[in-house]
Protein backbone atom coordinates (compact mmCIF):
# COMPACT_ATOMS: atom_id res chain seq x y z
CA UNK A 1 0.00 0.00 0.00
CA UNK A 2 1.69 3.16 -1.10
CA UNK A 3 1.05 6.99 -0.99
CA UNK A 4 0.18 8.10 -4.05
CA UNK A 5 -1.07 11.27 -3.40
CA UNK A 6 -0.54 13.91 -0.81
CA UNK A 7 -2.93 17.35 -0.36
CA UNK A 8 -2.44 20.16 1.73
CA UNK A 9 -5.84 21.75 1.94
CA UNK A 10 -6.18 25.04 3.86
CA UNK A 11 -9.43 26.30 4.42
CA UNK A 12 -11.54 29.05 6.61
CA UNK A 13 -14.82 28.25 7.70
CA UNK A 14 -15.22 29.94 10.93
CA UNK A 15 -11.00 30.05 10.91
CA UNK A 16 -7.83 28.92 9.61
CA UNK A 17 -7.43 25.36 9.09
CA UNK A 18 -4.48 23.32 7.65
CA UNK A 19 -4.97 19.45 6.60
CA UNK A 20 -2.89 17.31 5.15
CA UNK A 21 -5.04 14.22 2.55
CA UNK A 22 -3.00 11.31 1.95
CA UNK A 23 -4.30 8.98 -0.56
CA UNK A 24 -2.31 4.71 -1.14
CA UNK A 25 -2.35 3.70 -4.46
CA UNK A 26 -5.48 1.33 -3.30
CA UNK A 27 -7.72 4.08 -3.32
CA UNK A 28 -7.59 4.53 0.81
CA UNK A 29 -7.04 8.06 2.22
CA UNK A 30 -5.92 9.43 5.65
CA UNK A 31 -6.36 12.89 7.13
CA UNK A 32 -3.85 14.80 9.41
CA UNK A 33 -4.25 18.34 11.02
CA UNK A 34 -1.18 20.62 10.80
CA UNK A 35 -3.01 23.75 11.83
CA UNK A 36 -1.01 26.00 13.81
CA UNK A 37 -2.66 29.25 14.65
CA UNK A 38 -1.34 32.67 13.50
CA UNK A 39 1.59 30.65 11.46
CA UNK A 40 -0.33 28.37 9.05
CA UNK A 41 1.77 28.91 5.82
CA UNK A 42 4.70 28.18 7.56
CA UNK A 43 3.16 24.71 8.07
CA UNK A 44 1.59 24.99 4.36
CA UNK A 45 5.01 25.67 2.85
CA UNK A 46 7.27 22.84 4.72
CA UNK A 47 4.55 19.95 3.99
CA UNK A 48 4.42 21.05 -0.15
CA UNK A 49 7.90 22.38 -0.21
CA UNK A 50 9.93 19.54 1.75
CA UNK A 51 7.51 16.41 3.42
CA UNK A 52 5.29 15.65 0.79
CA UNK A 53 7.93 15.19 -1.97
CA UNK A 54 9.11 12.33 0.77
CA UNK A 55 5.98 11.04 1.23
CA UNK A 56 5.29 10.06 -3.02
CA UNK A 57 5.80 6.04 -2.88
CA UNK A 58 6.87 5.28 0.23
CA UNK A 59 4.62 1.80 1.91
CA UNK A 60 1.52 3.80 4.20
CA UNK A 61 2.02 0.71 6.77
CA UNK A 62 5.48 1.71 7.90
CA UNK A 63 4.01 5.08 10.28
CA UNK A 64 7.44 4.56 13.09
CA UNK A 65 9.81 4.79 9.89
CA UNK A 66 8.53 7.45 8.42
CA UNK A 67 8.07 9.35 11.18
CA UNK A 68 11.95 8.87 12.26
CA UNK A 69 12.48 9.68 8.47
CA UNK A 70 10.65 12.97 8.93
CA UNK A 71 12.29 13.78 12.48
CA UNK A 72 16.36 12.61 12.50
CA UNK A 73 16.14 12.90 8.62
CA UNK A 74 15.60 16.88 8.45
CA UNK A 75 18.93 16.96 11.28
CA UNK A 76 16.90 20.30 11.82
CA UNK A 77 15.10 19.45 14.85
CA UNK A 78 11.93 19.97 17.18
CA UNK A 79 10.14 23.66 16.53
CA UNK A 80 6.15 23.69 15.85
CA UNK A 81 6.29 24.18 12.25
CA UNK A 82 8.18 21.19 11.90
CA UNK A 83 6.37 19.01 14.29
CA UNK A 84 2.55 20.34 13.34
CA UNK A 85 3.83 18.80 9.74
CA UNK A 86 4.96 15.29 11.25
CA UNK A 87 2.04 15.22 13.65
CA UNK A 88 0.02 15.61 9.78
CA UNK A 89 1.84 13.10 8.27
CA UNK A 90 1.48 10.76 11.53
CA UNK A 91 -2.11 11.16 11.59
CA UNK A 92 -2.82 11.07 8.13
CA UNK A 93 -1.02 7.20 8.38
CA UNK A 94 -2.35 6.06 11.47
CA UNK A 95 -6.23 6.53 9.79
CA UNK A 96 -4.94 5.22 6.99
CA UNK A 97 -4.19 2.12 8.83
CA UNK A 98 -6.95 1.93 10.76
CA UNK A 99 -9.59 2.21 7.73
CA UNK A 100 -7.31 -0.42 6.13
CA UNK A 101 -7.73 -2.50 8.92
CA UNK A 102 -11.69 -1.94 9.25
CA UNK A 103 -11.70 -0.53 12.67
CA UNK A 104 -11.96 2.54 14.52
CA UNK A 105 -7.96 4.09 15.26
CA UNK A 106 -8.31 3.39 19.60
CA UNK A 107 -8.60 0.00 18.46
CA UNK A 108 -5.26 -0.40 16.87
CA UNK A 109 -3.92 1.99 19.59
CA UNK A 110 -4.81 -1.06 22.27
CA UNK A 111 -8.94 -0.87 22.52
CA UNK A 112 -10.94 1.29 25.09
CA UNK A 113 -9.35 1.65 28.68
CA UNK A 114 -12.71 3.53 29.76
CA UNK A 115 -16.39 4.09 28.41
CA UNK A 116 -16.13 8.22 27.00
CA UNK A 117 -13.72 11.09 27.82
CA UNK A 118 -14.30 13.75 30.88
CA UNK A 119 -14.12 16.82 28.87
CA UNK A 120 -14.21 20.26 30.15
CA UNK A 121 -15.84 23.44 28.86
CA UNK A 122 -15.04 26.89 29.12
CA UNK A 123 -17.28 29.57 31.23
CA UNK A 124 -16.33 33.45 31.52
CA UNK A 125 -17.45 36.55 32.73
CA UNK A 126 -16.53 39.63 33.02
CA UNK A 127 -18.36 40.00 36.10
CA UNK A 128 -19.83 37.66 39.30
CA UNK A 129 -23.61 37.37 37.26
CA UNK A 130 -22.26 37.16 33.60
CA UNK A 131 -19.81 33.86 34.83
CA UNK A 132 -22.26 31.89 36.99
CA UNK A 133 -24.34 32.02 33.52
CA UNK A 134 -21.95 31.31 31.24
CA UNK A 135 -21.27 28.41 34.06
CA UNK A 136 -24.99 27.46 33.99
CA UNK A 137 -25.03 27.29 30.11
CA UNK A 138 -21.88 25.05 29.90
CA UNK A 139 -23.60 22.46 32.50
CA UNK A 140 -26.67 23.25 30.69
CA UNK A 141 -25.01 21.35 27.27
CA UNK A 142 -23.57 18.49 29.70
CA UNK A 143 -20.24 19.69 30.45
CA UNK A 144 -19.17 18.08 34.36
CA UNK A 145 -15.70 20.15 34.19
CA UNK A 146 -15.62 23.92 33.69
CA UNK A 147 -12.80 26.27 32.95
CA UNK A 148 -13.25 29.54 35.00
CA UNK A 149 -12.48 32.78 33.61
CA UNK A 150 -13.14 35.90 34.31
CA UNK A 151 -12.33 39.87 33.90
CA UNK A 152 -10.15 42.09 35.95
CA UNK A 153 -11.30 45.06 37.42
CA UNK A 154 -9.99 47.81 35.87
CA UNK A 155 -8.78 45.97 33.15
CA UNK A 156 -10.16 45.80 29.59
CA UNK A 157 -11.24 42.24 28.63
CA UNK A 158 -8.38 40.15 29.21
CA UNK A 159 -7.66 36.12 27.54
CA UNK A 160 -10.36 33.73 28.20
CA UNK A 161 -13.18 36.00 28.56
CA UNK A 162 -16.05 36.01 25.58
CA UNK A 163 -15.09 39.63 24.57
CA UNK A 164 -10.90 39.57 25.26
CA UNK A 165 -11.00 39.42 21.45
CA UNK A 166 -8.75 42.35 20.81
CA UNK A 167 -5.82 42.58 18.56
CA UNK A 168 -4.15 44.38 22.21
CA UNK A 169 -4.86 43.08 25.44
CA UNK A 170 -3.69 45.43 28.59
CA UNK A 171 -2.44 43.31 31.85
CA UNK A 172 -1.27 43.93 35.36
CA UNK A 173 0.00 40.92 37.39
CA UNK A 174 -1.30 42.57 40.72
CA UNK A 175 -4.99 43.44 40.01
CA UNK A 176 -5.29 39.36 38.58
CA UNK A 177 -3.40 37.88 41.47
CA UNK A 178 -5.53 40.10 44.52
CA UNK A 179 -8.80 39.85 42.16
CA UNK A 180 -8.99 35.74 40.87
CA UNK A 181 -9.25 34.24 44.64
CA UNK A 182 -12.31 36.08 45.13
CA UNK A 183 -13.62 34.59 41.91
CA UNK A 184 -13.26 31.03 42.88
CA UNK A 185 -14.48 31.57 46.35
CA UNK A 186 -18.02 32.96 45.02
CA UNK A 187 -18.08 30.19 42.05
CA UNK A 188 -17.27 27.40 44.50
CA UNK A 189 -20.28 28.86 47.37
CA UNK A 190 -22.59 29.05 44.52
CA UNK A 191 -22.11 26.01 42.96
CA UNK A 192 -21.02 24.04 45.66
CA UNK A 193 -17.66 21.98 46.52
CA UNK A 194 -18.07 18.95 44.05
CA UNK A 195 -17.78 20.61 40.27
CA UNK A 196 -14.36 20.24 38.65
CA UNK A 197 -12.80 23.40 38.22
CA UNK A 198 -9.90 24.61 35.97
CA UNK A 199 -8.24 27.86 35.59
CA UNK A 200 -5.85 29.05 32.57
CA UNK A 201 -3.16 31.40 33.53
CA UNK A 202 -1.76 31.55 30.08
CA UNK A 203 1.56 32.15 30.99
CA UNK A 204 1.64 35.65 32.56
CA UNK A 205 3.22 35.19 35.75
CA UNK A 206 6.76 35.24 37.22
CA UNK A 207 7.32 31.71 39.14
CA UNK A 208 6.66 33.41 42.62
CA UNK A 209 3.85 35.07 41.68
CA UNK A 210 2.29 31.70 40.65
CA UNK A 211 3.14 29.72 43.91
CA UNK A 212 1.35 32.55 45.80
CA UNK A 213 -1.49 31.65 43.25
CA UNK A 214 -1.38 28.21 43.72
CA UNK A 215 -1.53 28.60 47.55
CA UNK A 216 -4.37 31.18 47.26
CA UNK A 217 -6.55 28.86 45.59
CA UNK A 218 -6.18 26.01 47.48
CA UNK A 219 -8.91 26.45 49.49
CA UNK A 220 -11.09 26.46 46.46
CA UNK A 221 -9.52 22.99 44.99
CA UNK A 222 -9.15 23.16 41.76
CA UNK A 223 -8.47 20.35 38.84
CA UNK A 224 -5.85 22.14 37.93
CA UNK A 225 -4.10 25.71 37.14
CA UNK A 226 -2.85 25.85 33.89
CA UNK A 227 0.39 27.32 32.01
CA UNK A 228 1.14 29.52 35.73
CA UNK A 229 4.44 30.29 33.92
CA UNK A 230 5.97 30.81 30.33
CA UNK A 231 6.48 27.01 30.13
CA UNK A 232 10.40 27.16 28.12
CA UNK A 233 11.54 27.46 32.20
CA UNK A 234 10.89 24.32 33.16
CA UNK A 235 12.57 25.12 36.62
CA UNK A 236 10.41 27.70 37.22
CA UNK A 237 7.67 24.78 38.44
CA UNK A 238 10.32 23.73 41.26
CA UNK A 239 9.50 27.20 43.21
CA UNK A 240 5.55 27.07 42.41
CA UNK A 241 5.62 23.34 43.47
CA UNK A 242 7.53 23.97 46.60
CA UNK A 243 4.90 26.58 47.66
CA UNK A 244 1.57 24.66 46.71
CA UNK A 245 -0.67 20.98 46.11
CA UNK A 246 -2.76 22.86 43.26
CA UNK A 247 -2.59 20.64 40.77
CA UNK A 248 -0.65 21.89 37.61
CA UNK A 249 -0.95 21.60 33.63
CA UNK A 250 1.55 22.58 31.15
CA UNK A 251 2.38 21.92 27.60
CA UNK A 252 0.44 23.51 25.41
CA UNK A 253 3.26 25.18 23.40
CA UNK A 254 5.56 22.53 23.73
CA UNK A 255 6.30 19.91 20.80
CA UNK A 256 8.35 16.67 21.77
CA UNK A 257 8.97 14.78 24.81
CA UNK A 258 12.62 16.87 25.15
CA UNK A 259 10.23 19.75 26.81
CA UNK A 260 9.35 17.50 29.40
CA UNK A 261 11.70 15.60 30.32
CA UNK A 262 13.09 17.79 33.43
CA UNK A 263 9.53 18.71 34.39
CA UNK A 264 8.10 14.92 34.22
CA UNK A 265 11.21 13.22 35.87
CA UNK A 266 11.16 15.55 38.65
CA UNK A 267 7.39 15.42 39.40
CA UNK A 268 7.05 19.29 38.83
CA UNK A 269 3.35 19.22 36.88
CA UNK A 270 0.27 16.59 37.07
CA UNK A 271 -0.96 17.19 33.47
CA UNK A 272 0.32 17.12 30.19
CA UNK A 273 -1.65 19.61 28.00
CA UNK A 274 -0.05 18.92 24.62
CA UNK A 275 -2.21 18.36 21.45
CA UNK A 276 -1.78 15.47 18.78
CA UNK A 277 -1.62 18.50 16.37
CA UNK A 278 0.92 20.36 17.84
CA UNK A 279 3.51 17.67 18.96
CA UNK A 280 4.25 15.32 16.13
CA UNK A 281 1.10 12.70 16.03
CA UNK A 282 0.04 10.19 17.74
CA UNK A 283 3.33 8.33 17.36
CA UNK A 284 4.88 10.85 19.61
CA UNK A 285 2.49 12.42 21.88
CA UNK A 286 1.47 8.80 23.26
CA UNK A 287 5.61 8.38 23.73
CA UNK A 288 5.39 11.16 26.05
CA UNK A 289 2.46 10.11 27.93
CA UNK A 290 3.67 6.65 28.47
CA UNK A 291 6.95 8.38 29.86
CA UNK A 292 4.28 10.54 31.74
CA UNK A 293 2.73 7.49 33.19
CA UNK A 294 5.48 6.19 35.63
CA UNK A 295 4.94 9.62 37.54
CA UNK A 296 1.49 9.49 37.54
CA UNK A 297 1.16 12.17 35.11
CA UNK A 298 -2.35 12.17 33.16
CA UNK A 299 -3.32 13.36 30.24
CA UNK A 300 -5.06 16.60 29.37
CA UNK A 301 -5.11 17.52 25.87
CA UNK A 302 -5.63 20.67 24.36
CA UNK A 303 -8.77 21.34 22.79
CA UNK A 304 -8.74 24.98 21.57
CA UNK A 305 -10.98 25.57 18.28
CA UNK A 306 -8.12 26.08 16.76
CA UNK A 307 -7.07 22.38 16.84
CA UNK A 308 -9.48 21.03 13.71
CA UNK A 309 -12.16 18.06 13.95
CA UNK A 310 -9.39 16.35 12.36
CA UNK A 311 -7.16 17.17 15.54
CA UNK A 312 -10.26 16.48 18.06
CA UNK A 313 -10.58 13.35 16.41
CA UNK A 314 -7.10 12.02 17.01
CA UNK A 315 -7.25 12.80 20.41
CA UNK A 316 -9.73 11.02 21.72
CA UNK A 317 -9.20 8.37 20.05
CA UNK A 318 -5.74 8.34 21.30
CA UNK A 319 -7.53 8.95 25.12
CA UNK A 320 -9.57 6.04 24.81
CA UNK A 321 -6.76 4.10 24.64
CA UNK A 322 -4.77 5.80 27.52
CA UNK A 323 -4.55 4.33 30.68
CA UNK A 324 -3.13 7.45 32.33
CA UNK A 325 -6.32 10.08 30.30
CA UNK A 326 -7.00 12.87 32.49
CA UNK A 327 -9.03 15.26 31.01
CA UNK A 328 -10.02 16.56 27.11
CA UNK A 329 -10.37 20.34 26.40
CA UNK A 330 -13.20 20.72 24.87
CA UNK A 331 -14.35 23.61 22.24
CA UNK A 332 -17.33 23.23 19.97
CA UNK A 333 -16.81 23.76 16.59
CA UNK A 334 -18.97 25.83 14.15
CA UNK A 335 -21.33 24.98 12.52
CA UNK A 336 -19.75 25.93 8.74
CA UNK A 337 -16.16 24.16 10.31
CA UNK A 338 -18.82 21.23 10.76
CA UNK A 339 -19.86 21.19 7.58
CA UNK A 340 -16.23 21.11 6.08
CA UNK A 341 -14.94 18.26 8.50
CA UNK A 342 -18.03 15.87 9.06
CA UNK A 343 -17.04 13.84 12.31
CA UNK A 344 -18.85 10.90 14.02
CA UNK A 345 -17.16 11.24 17.44
CA UNK A 346 -20.22 12.23 20.36
CA UNK A 347 -20.48 13.75 23.40
CA UNK A 348 -23.39 12.77 25.75
CA UNK A 349 -23.72 13.68 29.80
CA UNK A 350 -20.51 15.31 29.46
CA UNK A 351 -18.27 12.33 27.85
CA UNK A 352 -16.74 12.56 24.60
CA UNK A 353 -16.41 9.40 22.81
CA UNK A 354 -14.62 8.88 19.01
CA UNK A 355 -17.72 6.74 17.80
CA UNK A 356 -17.01 3.25 15.44
CA UNK A 357 -16.39 4.20 11.95
CA UNK A 358 -13.07 2.91 10.28
CA UNK A 359 -10.23 5.17 11.10
CA UNK A 360 -10.12 8.62 12.94
CA UNK A 361 -13.93 9.31 11.80
CA UNK A 362 -13.91 12.44 10.10
CA UNK A 363 -14.25 13.29 6.63
CA UNK A 364 -13.05 16.21 4.39
CA UNK A 365 -15.68 17.84 2.00
CA UNK A 366 -12.69 19.32 -0.81
CA UNK A 367 -15.50 21.24 -2.44
CA UNK A 368 -16.82 22.62 0.76
CA UNK A 369 -13.53 23.76 2.28
CA UNK A 370 -12.79 25.15 -1.34
CA UNK A 371 -15.69 27.73 -0.42
CA UNK A 372 -14.06 29.37 2.20
CA UNK A 373 -10.00 30.61 1.46
CA UNK A 374 -7.37 31.51 4.02
CA UNK A 375 -7.74 34.59 5.76
CA UNK A 376 -4.75 36.20 6.98
CA UNK A 377 -4.85 36.41 10.99
CA UNK A 378 -2.49 36.87 14.44
CA UNK A 379 -3.02 35.91 18.07
CA UNK A 380 -3.27 38.90 19.94
CA UNK A 381 -0.67 40.28 22.11
CA UNK A 382 -0.23 41.44 25.58
CA UNK A 383 0.80 44.85 26.84
CA UNK A 384 1.68 45.89 30.17
CA UNK A 385 -0.39 49.05 31.33
CA UNK A 386 2.74 50.89 30.86
CA UNK A 387 3.13 49.39 27.08
CA UNK A 388 5.54 46.68 27.79
CA UNK A 389 5.10 44.00 25.58
CA UNK A 390 4.01 41.10 28.06
CA UNK A 391 3.50 37.20 27.80
CA UNK A 392 0.00 36.63 26.09
C1 LIG B 1 -5.62 27.98 25.34
C2 LIG B 1 -5.85 28.34 23.93
O1 LIG B 1 -7.26 26.34 25.23
C3 LIG B 1 -6.37 26.83 25.89
O2 LIG B 1 -6.04 26.44 27.00
O3 LIG B 1 -4.56 28.38 26.05
O4 LIG B 1 -6.94 29.21 23.93
C4 LIG B 1 -4.67 29.01 23.21
O5 LIG B 1 -4.57 30.34 23.59
C5 LIG B 1 -4.87 28.92 21.73
O6 LIG B 1 -5.03 27.59 21.36
C6 LIG B 1 -3.72 29.55 20.97
O7 LIG B 1 -3.78 29.20 19.64
MG1 LIG C 1 -4.20 27.11 27.68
Amino acid sequence: MLIDRAEVVVTSPDRNFVTLKLTTDDGLSGLGDATLNGREMAVVAYLRDHVVPMLIGRDAHRIEDTWQLLYRGAYWRRGPVTMAAIAAVDTALWDIKARAAGMPLYQLLGGACRDGLLAYGHASGQDLPELFDSIRERRALGFRAIRVQSGVPGLPPVYGTASAARDVEVWDSRSYLRHLPSVFEAVRSEFGPQLPLLHDVHHRLTPIQAARLGKALEPYDLFWLEDCTPAENQEALRLVRQHTTTPLAIGEVFNTVWDYQQIVREQLIDYVRSAVTHTGGITHLRRILDFAAQYQIRSGMHGPQDVSPVGMAAALHLGLALHNFGIQEYNPHGARTDEVFRQSFTFTDGLLHPGSEPGLGVSLDVDEAGKYPYARAYLPVNRLTDGTLHDW
